[in-house]
């Protein structure tokens, strides 16, 4: 081997071993191909089903994308300010009637991007099961007027009910506050009816099963999408919504829920940190039908979270790998 030579094989080896260390961090970081931080991405779990399956089912697609993710439970209505500062990095069930007013203060605040809506549209509100009105226990619902009628008021009675009034099961307080406690008073019905708030959704699921096999009458808070679309659950017919009616805008509260948005909703930077992971949020849209499976794999076929959003997103995957792309 000619000396002349040396220079030569030394920078080859060199470069090699340059070329090597950048072929091996690529290729434990694949989120790096994307241009993605290796950051995790901070999803919320709440305390509905539907919302907890969805956070595996976009933690998932994240992750086939070779993005880190992390989950922390999150009160539902402070998380927006935990994304406006940058805690928590998305949501992706805004729901416009519980969450629509926190929602707002956040993006006005700054921090807090509205990043568009899913295809399904939402009704959260008081319902019954439709054997209550083949019962005959409350004839006139859905319109709420029947409710003013003391003879329905007193087949909706629980042995906690004070001084014999009807019960209507609201969620958990979190959700919405004394908004249904309002509306009953503000439309004149609260010499009938009382509400009782429940500890979990779980309570309300009991109470459907409760009341049927006690054969009471039973009026419990609900939404949709759920596992309970199209499985004989009826909403009342309220008085219509409108924008400033609730006593929280300083309306009189006479009004029931909006036909509502399904936003989602992610931290400022989120778009610089992990661009691919945002451009296929931004993309992810889920329907009624898809989003009421998410909540029945946990509600009627009893899996857990994780179990059901591995199922959804194996079921799923000409749905989820569009968004991907
Ligand atoms: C926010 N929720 C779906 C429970 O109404």
């Amino acid at each position: 081997m000619k000396k002349g030579n040396m220079p030569l094989i030394i920078g080859v080896v060199v470069i090699v071993v340059i070329g090597l260390v950048f072929f091996m961090q690529g290729g434990d970081k694949t989120a790096k191909k994307s241009g993605d931080s290796s950051a995790p991405i901070v999803i919320p779990t709440h305390n509905w089903s539907s919302q907890i399956v969805m956070a595996y089912v976009i933690g998932g697609i994240f992750e086939s994308m070779g993005n880190n993710v992390s989950y922390v439970n999150a009160d539902s209505q402070a998380v927006y300010e935990s994304i406006r500062i940058g805690d928590v990095t998305i949501s992706h069930e805004v729901w416009e009637s519980a969450f629509g007013k926190s929602f707002d203060t956040a993006r006005d605040k700054g921090g807090l991007l509205d990043w568009g809506d899913h295809e399904a549209r939402t009704l959260e509100d008081m319902g019954y099961p439709n054997w209550v009105v083949e019962k005959g226990l409350c004839p006139g619902l859905p319109d709420w007027t029947a409710l003013k009628n003391p003879d329905c008021a007193k087949n909706f009675t629980t042995p906690d009910s004070p001084d014999g009034k009807g019960r209507m099961l609201e969620g958990p307080q979190t959700w919405h506050g004394d908004l249904i406690p309002q509306r009953v008073d503000a439309l004149g019905l609260g010499d009938l009816w009382w509400v009782k708030f429940a500890g979990s959704a779980d309570a309300l699921w009991a109470e459907l099963a409760a009341a049927e096999k006690e054969g009471r009458g039973t009026i419990i808070f609900n939404w949709t999408p759920n596992f309970t679309d199209g499985a004989g659950f009826t909403f009342i017919d309220f008085p219509p919504y409108t924008a400033g009616c609730r006593p929280a805008d300083g309306g009189d509260g006479k009004c029931g829920s909006p036909d509502g948005y399904l936003k989602k909703a992610v931290h400022e930077d989120f778009p610089n940190t992990h661009p691919a992971a945002a451009a296929a949020f931004k993309k992810m849209s889920f329907s009624t039908s898809q989003i009421g499976a998410m909540a029945a794999l946990v509600d009627v076929d009893k899996m857990t979270h994780e179990d059901a959003a591995k199922k959804w997103l194996a079921d799923n995957e000409s749905v989820w790998k569009a968004f991907t792309k």
